[in-house]
């Protein structure tokens, strides 16, 4: 055999690019009603010209913040191919559309990683191909599904896309025989949690541990700081929260809702524009929602801990026999301080 190496494929300018939109849009925030969005302005030899990223509903967008960066450094965008994550809008939300304000700028080349689920803010790509722009789609589309995963979820299919949290002994264990249950997990894997909660539109528990664990829910640093985003935080079971509880105290506002059928809560929640919901327990909670077929992603904390007795942290199933099991797809595994997270993902069919 020749003794050659296999050629390396060598990115383009374009995917080059669109490397750049995907990390300016993770700065945007993972919360709220919109998607995380970036944008890259290119000249004609392939260098930035401009970028911009969406900072969240009611801001710019992301092809509107390219734009005007470029002309605040007295940059003429006529001539220059966009490169953006998400296909551009075509509607008047809160803002004006994409599409017009690229065709507008005289741009003559867009190429875009995922098209808009949204019915009313698709139709870019036609408005754009229809003013003669050249328009490619699909550039790291798997990446840029994966930062837009739970919009996208949500947008798809009308209800929130669910988080389940779990935080176990090696037995699945979520307290002791006597019930006591602080803490199974040590420091960096609680620390961790919170920077997910930050990362949410919601927080929900059943009434069960929200009177048990008189929990604050809200989003917290080690040493106890707030952080700038506080999801809202949902109790689901008919008991009532008592006046005095944490879930009451400073942080995120506080929703009650007492239906204890799983769609009936998540279509409640879709209304309220809950894209991303992290379900944080207790076991009832758990299995209705897995019974259910609702949970989209665990994350399972599992601490180098058994107990032996005490409650478990997921209940019967009504599965049966192995081949019934519900099975994830592991995402990734990260070792926290003595404890391990487990993301694992419902597996596709
Ligand atoms: C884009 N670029 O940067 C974003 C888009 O309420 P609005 O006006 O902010 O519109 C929100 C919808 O627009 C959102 O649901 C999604 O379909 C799209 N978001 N589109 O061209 C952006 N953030
Ligand atoms: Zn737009």
């Amino acid at each position: 055999a020749a003794g050659y190496a296999p050629v390396r494929a060598v990115p383009t300018a374009v995917e080059a690019a669109m490397r750049r939109a995907l990390l300016l849009a993770a700065q945007g925030p993972a919360h709220g009603p919109n998607p995380r969005v970036g944008c890259v302005l290119l000249d004609p030899d392939g260098r930035t010209v401009a970028e911009g990223f969406h900072r969240g509903a009611g801001t710019p967008h992301a092809e509107a913040a390219a734009l005007a960066a470029a002309r605040s450094r007295g940059v003429d965008p006529r001539g220059t191919t966009a490169v953006v994550t998400l296909e551009p809008c075509a509607h008047h939300g809160r803002t004006g559309p994409c599409a017009d304000a690229l065709i507008d700028a005289g741009v003559t080349a867009v190429h875009l990683a995922v098209r808009d689920p949204n019915p009313l803010a698709t139709g870019g790509v036609a408005r754009l191909r229809a003013a003669g722009i050249d328009v490619s789609t699909g550039i790291l589309a798997d990446e840029g599904q994966e930062l837009l995963r739970p919009w996208l979820h949500a947008v798809r299919t009308g209800r929130p896309y669910v988080t389940l949290k779990l935080a176990t002994s090696l037995d699945g264990r979520v307290a002791a025989a006597d019930g006591t249950s602080r803490w199974i997990t040590g420091p960096q894997a609680r620390a961790h949690a919170h920077t997910v909660r930050a990362q949410v539109d919601a927080i929900a528990v059943g009434t069960g541990t929200a009177l048990a664990d008189d929990p604050s829910l809200t989003a917290r640093t080690l040493d106890g700081g707030l952080f700038e985003h506080q999801p809202l935080r949902v109790v689901l079971g008919r008991r009532g929260v008592p006046d005095d509880a944490r879930l009451r105290g400073t942080g995120g506002a506080l929703l009650h809702l007492p239906e204890h059928d799983v769609d009936t809560a998540l279509a409640r929640l879709a209304e309220r524009e809950v894209r991303h919901l992290l379900v944080e327990g207790g076991p009832t909670l758990a299995t209705a929602l897995l019974a259910a077929d609702a949970v989209d992603e665990i994350h399972a904390y599992v601490a180098p801990v058994l107990l032996g007795a005490g409650a478990t942290v997921v209940g019967d199933l009504g599965i049966s026999t192995i081949g019934a099991a519900a099975r994830f797809a592991t995402r990734d595994v990260t070792r926290l301080g003595d404890d391990v997270l487990l993301v694992a993902r419902r597996a596709e069919p």
